[in-house]
């Protein structure tokens, strides 16, 4: 694929994005054969110019972690992308910024060194770990339906648009992490329900396999930076005047209102 077709690729997504417009997929017309790599070098070519519009990183995130997402989505591979400051949502989510939003329950890890390298352990991430966080990120794939193979939805940096972070940081070595019970309740009815060993056994098994994938591009976890690492449930759609509450056990509540 050559600079040209990359530009062209990012600047279809990116769009999708900036309008709030659904599109196509790019592998339904535009450019069939897409592969992963070159879906990787589309996001990386997205970013540059989230980049340059003034917006700044806050974090990777990991997607397709858990068998309910890749069910879900009908595609089979953990994938990564990245989510910036100004996704950050804080009080009342205004889904006017949205296309067709949908939540999905998650734990963050913030780490207090950089990790990187092709060997990675689950071992080596708890040791990195400074604290978890319960949080929400809201998706939004710029494609119609969320209907995508998992080159296009890397391409679309992995559907990022939103996310809200719980107020409370807890620190590794107080739980169990792959035994946090998630309650994903829409308007008080209860949506799902999981367990954070849904995420590839334990979301630690995420936090590394990212940190041996970055590596792959040379790049670490920076110490700091909140890491996704994946919904735990299948995600839900929200809609205007809707309450969203997830309860993970013994690290709190997260909840907003949808206006
Ligand atoms: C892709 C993003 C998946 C997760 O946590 O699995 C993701 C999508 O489902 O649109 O963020
Ligand atoms: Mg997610």
């Amino acid at each position: 694929m050559d600079n040209q077709k990359i530009k062209e690729l990012a600047d279809y997504v990116h769009h999708a994005y900036k309008d709030k417009k659904e599109i196509k997929k790019i592998t339904s017309d535009l450019y069939p054969e897409l592969t992963i790599e070159e879906a990787y070098i589309i996001q990386q070519e997205l970013i540059r110019q989230h980049l340059e519009e003034g917006h700044e990183l806050l974090g990777p995130k990991m997607g397709l972690t858990s068998e309910a997402k890749m069910k879900q989505m009908n595609v089979d591979d953990p994938i990564y992308g990245y989510v910036f400051r100004h996704m950050v949502e804080e009080g009342d989510v205004d889904i006017s910024g949205y296309i067709h939003p949908k939540i999905e329950a998650e734990i963050a890890f913030v780490l207090s060194e950089d990790l990187g390298g092709p060997d990675v352990t689950a071992f080596d991430v708890l040791k990195a770990t400074k604290f978890i966080i319960p949080a929400i990120e809201i998706i939004d794939s710029r494609y119609e339906n969320f209907n995508f193979t998992l080159a296009d939805v890397i391409a679309d940096n992995t559907s990022a648009a939103g996310v809200v972070f719980g107020e409370k940081h807890f620190g590794p070595a107080e739980f169990d992490l792959d035994v946090i019970g998630v309650n994903l309740k829409i308007n008080g009815e209860l949506k799902d329900s999981g367990t954070s060993a849904a995420v590839l056994g334990n979301p630690v098994n995420s936090v590394a396999r990212l940190a041996r994938m970055l590596s792959e591009e040379g790049k670490v976890i920076k110490a700091g930076e909140p890491v996704l690492t994946g919904g735990i449930t299948a995600a839900h759609l929200i809609e205007k005047g809707d309450h969203v509450a997830v309860k993970y056990s013994g690290i709190g509540e997260v909840s907003f209102f949808v206006k």
